[in-house]
């Protein structure tokens, strides 16, 4: 299908992942949270859990709990590095990300029926010239978009299982979330619920 400029700089691909893709990439994942469990990260200072729980893959993860938010090369609760990033994921990037390096961080969201996501920017990495990939699987989400400062008007997107989003350019630091998800609207989940994956490079390469 084609690609869908939602705001300059964020580009939906409705539809990028067909079934078949979607299923294979659940089993990729499944085989990642063997090594490196879902962990519930909690938000700095006051500890309060996010509704979704996480993992990652590739060179580094994403993590936060009392201290902060980082990137770290392992497992909060195991200390082992990070499985492998799927091969099916460094192709995707290729094709959609125009980033001469390969992505070092895939971010696992693992939502349950009823878990959401409060509006943020993603700017815990270095290279903001590069832009993040995500896909969603699994039950539809309601995602909002804004700009780069907080309280600015919004849009609402609805991505579906096998559409990927990428945030570059202009959007690279805009302000977004998931407000709910729609239940029921995939079975690629048995027991419902949905996959967000976010592909980012983190470090700057050496000039
Ligand atoms: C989600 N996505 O779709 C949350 N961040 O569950 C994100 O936080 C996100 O979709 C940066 C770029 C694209 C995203
Ligand atoms: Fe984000």
């Amino acid at each position: 299908m084609t690609a869908i400029e939602v705001l300059p700089g964020c580009v939906l691909h409705p539809g990028w992942f067909p079934p078949a893709d979607q299923t294979a990439l659940v089993d990729d994942l499944r085989r990642v949270l063997a090594e490196a469990p879902l962990f519930q990260p909690v938000m700095p200072r006051t500890g309060k859990p996010f509704s979704v729980r996480m993992s990652n893959c590739g060179a580094l993860g994403w993590v936060s709990d009392r201290a902060g938010y980082r990137y770290q090369p392992g497992h909060p609760a195991t200390g082992q590095p990070w499985p492998p990033m799927p091969d099916r994921l460094l192709a995707l990037w290729d094709a959609v990300a125009g980033y001469p390096q390969p992505p070092e961080a895939c971010l696992i969201n693992w939502y349950g029926p009823g878990a959401k996501m409060g509006m943020h920017q993603d700017r815990d990495e270095e290279a903001f010239d590069a832009p993040v990939v995500s896909v969603s699987l699994g039950d539809t989400a309601v995602f909002r978009i804004g700009g780069t400062s907080r309280g600015g008007p919004t849009r609402s997107v609805r991505l579906a299982s096998g559409d990927v989003i990428v945030f570059g350019g202009p959007a690279r630091l805009a302000h977004h979330g998931i407000d709910r998800l729609v239940p029921g609207t995939s079975t690629l989940l048995k027991d419902g619920g949905r996959i967000n994956l976010t592909l980012r490079r983190v470090t700057k390469p050496a000039a």
